[in-house]
């Protein structure tokens, strides 16, 4: 069995932390150990065959926009895996990922916020809607990311994301939608999602491959197409994490945990089961 370090394979460089503030995205190639992919293939596996943890968003979209999936290929979703399966949590928690959102977010400390399984299976013709992560989080401020491991080669074709370089910086928030229509989630509040051209110049995707990295900021926007390949798996896990300086902001209508009951907007996170410290900043590191 292969160790499992929380050491990324290489630092993040001055000139990618630069770029994830400029840009709110940024593409860490070659940084995870790909020991942790092999831990997570398994378990991956087991998530997608149980209704319980992953839904079927085809059947959603087919729901929501009435239009049935021509390439019968699946987008299987889930959330939260990291609260009842070991493996999840250990990759959430003990992988370098918790060291590098607080890299990128310049913090001090790291909370883990939520997992989700993201999954086109070749034939997919769903897109995940353009949306901005913020409206769905219970939280403001600005140290908020997703870090997005992709377990297989992904590219135009299977349905890398886009990502809307500057957007970040807006101060809007966004109103959460359907994820695989840009319907709105009903009861939730914030401003529309606007048109996202593709030829906007802003728009930057990435070929990845395992052991790559992307992490965007919290309010940055960002969509993927379908997974066109009639072979090509498109795999990945989102973990999301929040720093020092985050406060809850309970926002109606957004999918909530359990712990939000216990907390006011405007209370700072701290740690707690819900929502853990994962990482501190080691002393004398600044
Ligand atoms: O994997 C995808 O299709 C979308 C990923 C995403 O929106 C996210 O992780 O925030």
């Amino acid at each position: 069995m292969s160790v499992l370090s929380s050491e990324p394979l290489r630092s993040v460089t001055a000139a990618e932390v630069a770029q994830f503030a400029a840009d709110g995205v940024v593409h860490l190639p070659g940084i995870l150990p790909t020991a942790w992919l092999d831990h997570l293939s398994g378990p991956v596996e087991e998530a997608l065959v149980d209704p319980v943890t992953t839904t079927d968003m085809t059947t959603l979209w087919a729901g929501v926009a009435e239009t049935a999936d021509p390439g019968g290929g699946r987008f299987l979703s889930g959330v939260d895996h990291w609260r009842h399966h070991e493996a999840f949590a250990r990759f959430a928690t003990a992988s370098p990922l918790p060291a590098i959102a607080g890299t990128l977010l310049v913090a001090d400390r790291i909370h883990l916020y939520e997992d989700s399984l993201l999954v086109k299976e070749p034939g997919t013709v769903a897109h995940t809607a353009f949306h901005q992560d913020l409206g769905y989080f219970h939280l403001s401020g600005d140290r908020i990311c997703t870090t997005w491991t992709p377990l297989d080669e992904v590219d135009a074709e299977t349905g890398a994301v886009s990502y809307l370089r500057g957007s970040h910086r807006s101060g809007v928030v966004h109103r959460p939608n359907w994820f695989v229509d840009d319907k709105p989630l009903p009861g939730t509040g914030g401003e529309p999602v606007p048109v996202v051209h593709p030829d906007d110049p802003r728009l930057i995707r990435f070929d990845t491959v395992p052991g790559d990295l992307v992490v965007h900021h919290a309010a940055t926007l960002h969509g993927a197409g379908p997974n066109r390949s009639t072979t090509r798996r498109r795999r990945a896990v989102s973990v999301r994490y929040c720093g020092n300086g985050v406060r809850y902001e309970i926002r109606p209508g957004a999918p909530a945990k359990a712990h939000h009951a216990e907390v006011n907007s405007g209370d700072p996170v701290v740690d707690h089961p819900g929502c853990p410290e994962v990482w501190r900043r080691p002393l004398g590191s600044d």
